[in-house]
């Protein structure tokens, strides 16, 4: 009663309808079919009856938001009242795959959706199939920033993602003629009914001009004089936790022309000119680079780090901080976690708000900066740590620039002061390099409390080599956190029949509890839930099969094992290596050598972009597809092999292919996969992996047990080894007959109808250079998939095996990475 709105006075900030006003429609199947219709009607403007399929999404989407509404503007409440430390997680990429089928899990309205749907006549698949999933990342960095934000509020951790809202993101990959063709995904082209965009809450964000000093009262600062800027809209996403009433704010920027720079170019009567900087401003959010693990380093892609993160700040500060706010006490209220060098530039941005700004000194600025940062590092390739070079950022960021010379003079005292005047030292650890390039990995180091990489073997060789000398002189600073992935997309979502079976077995709570799948352990014993669980992963095979034949005309055999390769085409991660296994039975078959029937029939499914200035990986998926044409159609095979290559590898496809896999490839050269994260959602899902020891990886195995996991090729330590002593990949050709005989027909131009020029980069590469060693680990390889088809002929004792993964896998829940965060990290209270 005391929720009507008073007739006479007006609503005041405390009235319970102002602190709270929406309520949930009713979580039935007659109230959710009014609300659909509603949105239909009053959104959309049209009926049901002359509704498209986009209508009808759209009106869903908008239903299952109007349900996590009053929860979400509830958690604003709590979190503006509770005034507790919270978590901004900054990062350039989140790659979130679609969202119908999450917000309807977190809601728990499932059920209730796919009755209203069909109620109304319509059936829900088809509305699914509609959402086009926001591709904002490449790979693993980005999904990882998914996967954490599901779990931080899931866990119901005070939190905001922060990042941008790219007009286009990650390209639609096509294939003409087996080579790869990049096209523009235009994800927003039919709108996106998940996000609220905020334009009275833009921010502006400046760039370019100089750094000056003036007389402040007696008290020389600095202050930047920008040249231009833009304006900055934030576009917020509702973060459903599990189940919990929880709900998260995941806020992405979009770049505008500001109103000012308009104003003054119209009242000059130039409207063409006007115009012009409109679109100039609107490039900044345009689109996402499509580079992972090699940044370039383009002038836009620093315009869009600085963007997002100076507005986040701003925000942050301005909008999320009570008004009143004192910005010495920021180290209690928030941590602002740094996925990789993309937001570093955040660092000197939140000296330049506290010292010229805020006014604050130098010192105490810094004390609270370096207690407000924490820094991710996601590599250990030397090509992937970003730098920009002094000349780019005096021209767009010159007061940034200052703050980071004073940042690096006061570091390398601190450095002369550890280890005397060692001049090498001070040139290896300056964050300013002699070649007047910002090492933004060092800057991170220097201003974060904390650094970790993403698995335990890529921690400590984060100590031992690319960040050595930091670890010497703050070994306080260095921790790991394993990365993990949300147990709700990848398993219960991506594979309901699995899902179901566990239930079966455990009861409910798993899903946010993910370490109780060690139940499982003693129904690996069990023949009948053997059989049940062979017959899940034939069920997804078939559902598979389904999807690739109305995508793209792929088949798949019941009774082949789907050996799968899904990531970034990346040389390091040897996709090659696969490749030559293909080659190799091939070869071995038309050779005569070995009769077809003797193959264990095998399904090769490759799913993999590359970066588009990225030759040779270019060539790479062209042989991939020259191989695919001529194994699938060589009658002397039998049928026994075929290479599957979807194009546009992405969120909504791993969650079809990885449920069905028998066999995961996880084959990158030893010290170079800084975690991946695609291997922890294979093993989830019940496939056994064939893999290095490399990132998480040797995780994996040391928890599944070394019978459960296929291991080959060389060790850190010996592929360091190696190297030192003269790497000479054309003597392990000599070496090894069948190896040769597959580089000559890739070089013979079997796969190129006779064209020996259009793969012999590749071969040469291979023999001459081979910096991924895929002929050192060739041999090794062929023995461990030698070893698969053995394992994989006892059918039962695979799916043991099958089923030991999912039970001692339940570690890589991002749950428990975000726990591990908590602890050793941000020290974030438990939330209320
Ligand atoms: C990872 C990247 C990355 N590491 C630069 N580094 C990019 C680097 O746009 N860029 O310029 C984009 C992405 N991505 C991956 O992170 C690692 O290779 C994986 O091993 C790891 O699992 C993943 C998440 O930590």
């Amino acid at each position: 009663e005391n929720s009507k709105l008073p007739a006479s006075r007006p609503l005041t900030a405390t009235h319970p309808l102002a602190l709270a006003p929406v309520s949930s429609p009713p979580a039935t199947v007659d109230g959710f079919v009014r609300e659909f219709l509603v949105n239909l009607n009053l959104e959309r403007g049209v009926a049901l009856s002359t509704s498209t399929a986009t209508d009808q999404y759209s009106a869903l989407a908008t239903t299952v938001r109007d349900y996590l509404v009053a929860r979400w503007l509830e958690d604003q409440r709590r979190q503006r009242s509770a005034q507790g430390k919270g978590v901004c997680y900054l990062s350039a990429e989140y790659l979130l795959g679609r969202q119908l089928d999450n917000n309807l899990l977190a809601s728990g309205l499932t059920e209730i959706a796919a009755e209203a749907m069909a109620a109304c006549g319509i059936d829900i698949d088809m509305l699914r199939e509609q959402e086009v999933e926001p591709g904002l990342g490449n790979g693993g960095l980005g999904r990882l920033a998914a996967c954490f934000i599901d779990s931080l509020a899931t866990l119901s951790v005070p939190s905001i993602g922060y990042g941008i809202r790219y007009e286009y993101g990650i390209f639609r990959q096509t294939f003409q003629g087996g080579e790869q063709v990049e096209k523009p995904d235009a994800w927003l082209a039919l709108g996106s009914p998940w996000e609220f965009p905020h334009p009275e809450a833009a921010q502006t964000v400046s760039f370019g001009g100089h750094s000056e000093t003036y007389d402040d009262e007696g008290v020389i600062r600095s202050r930047w004089v920008p040249a231009w800027s833009v304006r900055a809209v934030p576009y917020n996403y509702m973060v459903p936790g599990y189940q919990n009433g929880r709900v998260n704010t995941l806020r992405l920027w979009s770049a505008e022309a500001t109103k000012a720079f308009d104003l003054r170019t119209f009242n000059s009567g130039d409207y063409v000119e006007a115009v012009r900087a409109q679109t100039f401003a609107e490039n900044i959010s345009k689109v996402l680079y499509p580079e992972d693990s090699t940044p370039q380093g383009k002038e836009l892609r620093l315009q869009q780090q600085y963007f997002f993160v100076a507005a986040s700040i701003a925000d942050f500060l301005d909008k999320v901080l009570p008004a009143d706010f004192d910005v010495t006490d920021l180290p209690e209220r928030v941590i602002f976690q740094l996925n990789d060098t993309h937001p570093v530039i955040a660092v000197p941005e939140m000296m330049r708000v506290l010292v010229d700004d805020r006014k604050l000194d130098w010192d105490a600025a810094w004390a609270i900066t370096q207690q407000c940062f924490a820094y991710t590092c996601h590599t250990l390739l030397p090509e992937a740590l970003e730098v920009w070079s002094v000349d780019l950022l005096g021209r767009l960021l010159p007061r940034h620039l200052e703050i980071i010379y004073r940042i690096n003079d006061e570091f390398l005292v601190r450095v002369r002061e550890r280890f005397g005047d060692d001049e090498q030292r001070l040139r290896d650890m300056s964050i300013v390099s002699e070649h007047r390039a910002v090492r933004m990995a060092y800057l991170a180091t220097v201003a974060g409390a904390k650094v970790n990489g993403v698995a335990e073997l890529h921690s400590q060789l984060l100590r031992e080599k690319v960040l050595h000398d930091f670890d010497e002189l703050m070994p306080e600073k260095f921790t790991n956190v394993t990365n993990g992935v949300t147990p709700r997309r990848f398993v219960r979502l991506a594979n309901p029949r699995l899902s179901e079976l566990i239930t079966d077995a455990l009861g409910t709570g798993w899903l946010t509890d993910l370490e109780r799948l060690r139940e499982l352990e003693s129904y690996a014993e069990d023949a009948d839930f053997r059989s049940a669980f062979a017959e899940v992963k034939a069920a997804n095979k078939r559902r598979l099969d389904e999807v690739l034949r109305a995508r793209d005309g792929f088949e798949i055999a019941d009774d082949h094992l789907l050996d799968v390769m899904v990531k970034r085409l990346h040389e390091y991660k040897r996709q090659m290596l696969k490749v030559l296994h293909i080659v190799t039975l091939y070869e071995r078959v038309v050779s005569g050598r070995v009769a077809a029937s003797d193959l264990q029939p095998r399904t090769f499914i490759f799913g993999a972009k590359a970066a588009p200035g990225y030759a040779m990986a270019k060539r790479v998926i062209h042989l991939i597809n020259a191989v695919g044409s001529v194994v699938n159609n060589d009658p002397r095979l039998e049928g026994r092999l075929k290479v599957v290559f979807p194009p546009n590898y992405n969120v909504t496809l791993a969650e079809r292919v990885i449920p069905a896999a028998d066999l995961s490839e996880q084959i990158s050269l030893a010290g170079k996969e800084a975690s991946g994260t695609g291997n922890m959602k294979f093993a989830l899902n019940g496939a056994l992996t064939i893999g290095t020891d490399d990132g998480a990886n040797v995780e994996i195995r040391e928890l599944v047990g070394d019978d459960n996991f296929f291991l080959f090729g060389m060790s850190e330590p010996e592929v360091e080894e190696l190297w030192a002593s003269g790497y000479r990949p054309g003597e392990f050709a000599q070496g090894d007959d069948e190896l040769r005989r597959a580089l000559d027909l890739i070089s013979s131009g079997t796969f190129s109808g006779g064209d020996r020029s259009t793969f012999e980069p590749i071969v040469s590469n291979l023999l001459y250079d081979d910096r991924f060693m895929v002929l050192a680990d060739y041999t090794s390889y062929i023995a461990a998939q030698e070893r698969v088809d053995a394992a994989y002929a006892d059918r039962d004792a695979w799916t043991r095996s099958a089923i030991l993964n999912v039970a001692r896998t339940g570690y890589f829940s991002s749950d428990r990475s975000i726990r591990d965060y908590i602890d050793r990290i941000w020290h974030t209270p438990p939330a209320l």
